[in-house]
């Protein structure tokens, strides 16, 4: 029995978490959590179950619903078995074109190191996903590392071969999983040790792997991205998210503490990142939301590593929710750069209202934000240096101006809202076919007939 995990920064705080994927499991997603705490080796202590909502928009059919069994133990213990591991390790043997796909559930510094010598025996690509924090590694270190599975999707288009086989540590995510021995559904500990086991049993190595295909599949990554032509100025007069991100990150100086807040901005922020080569990267908004959790986060890290810098990154929405933390860093004198990316608006919110309502209802009432607010004018009166860039000409002296002394400063970067990000249409999953509800950011569901 597997499940998968929906948030694996509760575990600290609990013995596990399980996301319900459907009504009808959510009686054997109880009966797993109250047994879980009794199993050695599996959950302990209390269980976060996180319904998400998609599933709480489902109508409810009582008949389809399995209750599990409060009573009596589950006859294995969750996890990979034995027997599934054994064969997840003859398929990757066997298989011509596998491909290892990382998500939530690899993001430990151990995992990452099991990895990289998984990768480096099988010679077996690792694509990471959006919910992986762990791409900067993997980038400087696997010379594997393949990008973000989305690049899979590149594939028929070239006509080349997918996949024939996945290991996936995110059967949650978009790619279905041709086999996959379910670590992410373990606390870290055992994840890491099926991981270890399979890497071991892989040592005579798989031997068959179609080269001519992984060069094609290395090579994605480099293939430019959709809007890197796009002009750096927009209509309006106003700053392209990806190149003004790009400029600033290939200015700051390298190897920061990356945090991710903010909606569409983290998403932009996420394709440059590598320009940073940051140390770590912490996304502050997922699957639970926590828009603006991001200040708190950089203040933790810059205590904990006072000798890194902080990038604190946020949308103007984002920025908005615990902008004082700047009084914060600046009374402990703490080297964290904050960055608003202003648009103006609350934009993954305002694009998602474009996509799902553009043309019947232009109004955007309440995910617009005001084009007066200064950001750098409020970090300066809460003792940070703060500077306002709208033109990337600016970019390299702003820099010059935040990092050249001591203590906390904050650039706010003027930016267009448009163009959407993929990843924000995708995520809304506008469609017109009838059968379907749309649930903006979640999965759509099946439209419910009633008699
Ligand atoms: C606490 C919380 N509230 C609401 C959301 C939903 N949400 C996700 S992205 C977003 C818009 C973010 O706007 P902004 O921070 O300005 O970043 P932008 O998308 O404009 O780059 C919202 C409201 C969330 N994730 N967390």
């Amino acid at each position: 029995m597997s499940f998968p995990l929906s948030y694996p920064h509760s575990r600290p705080l609990t013995g596990g978490d399980l996301l319900a994927q459907s009504l009808k499991h959510i009686g054997i997603e109880v009966a797993f959590g109250l047994h879980g705490a009794t199993l050695m080796h599996s959950l302990w202590g209390p269980v976060l179950l996180d319904f998400p909502i998609d599933v709480l928009f489902t109508p409810v059919h009582e008949k389809l619903i399995s209750w599990g069994s409060i009573s009596s133990p589950p006859s294995f213990a969750p996890g990979p078995h034995t027997e599934a591991v054994k064969e997840a390790v003859t398929l990757l043997k066997s298989a011509k074109r596998p491909a290892v796909i990382i998500g939530s559930g690899a993001q430990s510094k151990e995992t990452v190191i099991h990895l990289l010598q998984l990768s480096k025996i099988t010679s077996i690509p690792i694509f990471d996903t959006q919910k992986c924090t762990l791409s900067s590694t993997l980038h400087t270190k696997c010379p594997l590392y393949a990008g973000g599975a989305d690049k899979l999707g590149l594939l028929p288009p070239l006509n080349k071969p997918q996949p024939d086989l996945i290991l996936s540590s995110a059967p949650e995510q978009a790619c279905s999983s041709l086999a996959a021995p379910a670590s992410s559904s373990r606390p870290m500990r055992n994840a890491n040790s099926s991981t270890s086991t399979s890497t071991e049993s892989s040592a005579d190595n798989n031997t068959g792997i179609d080269k001519p295909w992984l060069q094609t599949i290395l090579a994605l990554k480099s293939l430019p991205l959709p809007y890197s032509t796009d002009p750096e100025t927009l209509p309006l007069g106003k700053l392209h998210p990806h190149h003004a991100l790009k400029s600033l990150f290939s200015s700051l100086a390298p190897d920061p503490i990356l945090i991710l807040d903010g909606g569409e901005c983290a998403i932009w922020a996420r394709d440059v990142a590598h320009l940073l080569s940051p140390s770590a990267i912490i996304k502050a908004t997922g699957s639970l939301g926590f828009l603006g959790n991001g200040f708190g986060y950089a203040l933790g890290a810059a205590v904990a590593a006072p000798d890194k810098t902080v990038i604190n990154l946020h949308g103007d929405g984002s920025a908005g929710l615990h902008f004082m933390e700047l009084d914060t860093y600046k009374r402990l004198d703490l080297d964290i750069l904050t960055i608003v990316v202003n648009n103006y608006c609350w934009g993954m919110s305002c694009n998602g209202q474009e996509l799902v309502y553009g043309k019947e209802n232009p109004a955007r009432v309440i995910s617009a934000l005001s084009p007066g607010t200064r950001y750098d004018a409020v970090a300066a009166g809460l003792g940070n240096v703060g500077v306002q860039v709208s033109k990337i000409e600016h970019i390299e002296d702003a820099v010059e101006k935040v990092q050249g002394g001591k203590g906390p400063g904050c650039i706010e970067l003027i930016v267009d809202s448009k163009p959407i990000h993929p990843v924000t249409e995708m995520m809304v999953g506008k469609t017109e076919e009838e059968d379907l509800v749309v649930v903006p950011y979640y999965d759509n569901i099946p439209r419910a007939h009633y008699k």
